[in-house]
């Protein structure tokens, strides 16, 4: 099993950066913004962006959160699971509001698909926009990310990880080779 740094500390406070200034370059009226993080590592991201915003523009944006999980969790690649929702929690209406979702990778597409469905569960927003740490292709779904901090071709067998400060200690993303 081979582990391959790809993106390292620097590095990803770096797109995380870029992924702010490309926010807020894209949607006029930070007021009428929204992020989403999807459950564990989207959620840290979706704050840290917020944190950079508040930095850069002095807004502070409201972050909420999207559990979102496959209905089995015994296998993680696609098909033959779909991601249900699990839980979400939403400071403010989203109503009239332009919604950025916020996840740590996109694989199929599915759980961005289940989130826009619980989104449009709670509310009506104006515009919906995704942001990704990685992107690392495969999709089964024609969704894309408007927001990539970076784009990792893999082959179907490995795995990305994904390390941020908050829970693991420590900010990289590596590729593993089973
Ligand atoms: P996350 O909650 O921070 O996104 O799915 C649970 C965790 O397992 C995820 O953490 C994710 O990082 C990790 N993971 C690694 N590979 C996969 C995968 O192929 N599919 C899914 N759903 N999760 C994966
Ligand atoms: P999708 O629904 O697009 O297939 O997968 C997206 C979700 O599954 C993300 O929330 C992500 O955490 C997780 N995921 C899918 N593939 C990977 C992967 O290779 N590495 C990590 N860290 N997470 C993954
Ligand atoms: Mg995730």
């Amino acid at each position: 099993k081979s582990e391959v740094e790809v993106v390292d500390a620097a590095a990803m406070k770096r797109a995380l950066t870029r992924i702010t200034y490309e926010i807020i370059e894209q949607n006029k009226g930070l007021e009428d913004l929204v992020l989403v993080g999807i459950k564990t590592r989207g959620i840290y991201l979706a704050q840290r962006i917020a944190n950079r915003m508040k930095e850069l523009e002095g807004v502070s944006i409201p972050v909420g959160e999207l559990d979102i999980s496959l209905y089995r969790d015994d296998v993680h690649t696609s098909t033959d699971s779909e991601p249900e929702m699990k839980g979400s929690s939403i400071p403010v209406s989203i109503e009239g509001k332009q919604v950025i979702l916020i996840d740590d990778v996109l694989f199929t597409g599915r759980t961005i698909r289940a989130a826009l469905d619980a989104l449009m569960d709670i509310g009506r927003p104006i515009k919906i926009s995704l942001a990704v740490l990685v992107d690392r292709g495969h999709r089964e779904l024609p969704i894309r990310a408007d927001f990539v901090g970076k784009n990792i071709p893999t082959s179907i067998e490995e795995q990305i990880k994904v390390a941020v400060q908050e829970i693991d200690g420590e900010d990289h993303v590596l590729i593993q080779k089973l």
